[in-house]
């Protein structure tokens, strides 16, 4: 598979990472380094704060979460970012065979990759559930408030405050 995109110019991708078993800050911290050494051109990586979060659609009695969200500008090709980001997660100690949204070390979810609309049995980008989760769209409005999802008319902040609005 090709590492690298067709054209050489970088493109914003954004991950969530996510945590809700073992060291998770340590984990997160992992996946921020991963993340940065592997894929980042230079100086345009951005992290937001670590949220801790109560689990959405998971089994009943899972931990709570630590979520937080990385942007940075890339020149690998999406499903290379994608391939290598499961194999990270294997190495955290994620098993293979699970049960839905069950507890893991650590979660890293492509979210974003600039424009492109890619829709395939394991990568669907952009991300189908980030516009109605609170933990991606919370971390995310930190640093890209004003962001239009593809196919979305309303900004990440605006969808998070909606969120927090129907919560209340
Ligand atoms: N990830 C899920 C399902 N539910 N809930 C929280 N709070 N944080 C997550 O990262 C999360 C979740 C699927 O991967
Ligand atoms: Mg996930
Ligand atoms: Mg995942």
């Amino acid at each position: 598979m090709n590492r690298d995109q067709d054209s050489n110019a970088a493109v914003l991708a954004i991950v969530s990472l996510g945590s809700n078993l073992g060291d998770r800050g340590e984990l997160i911290q992992k996946g921020f380094t991963f993340l940065s050494h592997s894929f980042a051109v230079r100086e345009t990586f951005k992290t937001s704060k670590i949220w801790e979060t109560e689990p959405v659609d998971c089994p009943v009695g899972s931990p709570l979460f630590l979520n937080a969200v990385a942007v940075f500008k890339t020149v690998v090709a999406p499903r290379f970012l994608f391939e290598q980001c499961q194999n990270f997660e294997r190495e955290m100690g994620r098993e293979q065979v699970r049960a839905l949204n069950a507890p893991r070390p650590l979660d890293l979810d492509l979210i974003y990759f600039g424009d492109k609309i890619i829709s395939t049995p394991d990568l669907i980008l952009p991300h189908p559930r980030a516009r109605s989760r609170g933990f991606v769209l919370g971390p995310l409005a930190e640093l890209l408030p004003e962001l239009l999802l593809p196919g979305e008319n309303k900004s990440v902040k605006v969808l998070f405050d909606e969120l927090q609005d129907r919560m209340d």
